[in-house]
């Protein structure tokens, strides 16, 4: 089990709080997708990924990066049971959408960039270290159902 200490609980709350989620999801996932266009893939669905600014006002990239980010909020509430927390959305990604697993830390990188640059000065070396851990346990709970 992961060890938590108090400075990284709280840090984890107060990212969460404070973050505009439908802003951070919006602007990771389309850094993604642009960054690394072979991500592209995986949202056939999605319509108009032609370029980077088609990206940025693809209103199902935004719809999608908030649900990302609302993904993510769940698993701040369950710090000690992440693992557990993420079974259904592993098996999703691993068994129905067949998301290549180096895609989540792709995404993840994305999302702590975009993170750095709305917190400001705030987002100092110890929040950025408590941030990556956080997105190193999420990622490891998303790929524990591919097999
Ligand atoms: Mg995934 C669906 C969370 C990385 C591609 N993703 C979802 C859903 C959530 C989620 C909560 C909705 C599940 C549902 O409908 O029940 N995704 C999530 C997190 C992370 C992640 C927290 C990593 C930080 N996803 C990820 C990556 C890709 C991807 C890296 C592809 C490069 N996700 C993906 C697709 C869907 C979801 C294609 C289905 C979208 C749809 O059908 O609208």
């Amino acid at each position: 089990m992961v060890v938590w200490t108090d400075f990284e609980r709280a840090t984890i709350q107060d990212v969460f709080s404070k973050i505009d989620a439908q802003s951070v999801g919006q602007q990771a996932l389309s850094r993604c997708l642009v960054v690394y266009p072979w991500t592209q893939r995986y949202f056939g669905k999605f319509g108009n990924l032609y370029n980077a600014a088609a990206i940025a006002g693809n209103q199902m990239v935004a719809a999608h990066g908030l649900t990302v980010v609302r993904g993510l909020e769940k698993a701040a509430k369950n710090m000690d049971n992440i693992k557990a927390t993420f079974t259904d959305l592993s098996k999703l990604h691993s068994e129905k959408l067949h998301v290549d697993p180096d895609n989540f830390k792709l995404l993840a990188d994305c999302i702590t960039i975009v993170i750095s640059a709305s917190m400001g000065a705030s987002f100092t070396a110890e929040v950025q270290a408590a941030l990556q851990k956080f997105l190193s346990v999420v990622i490891s709970a998303l790929g524990m159902q591919y097999h």
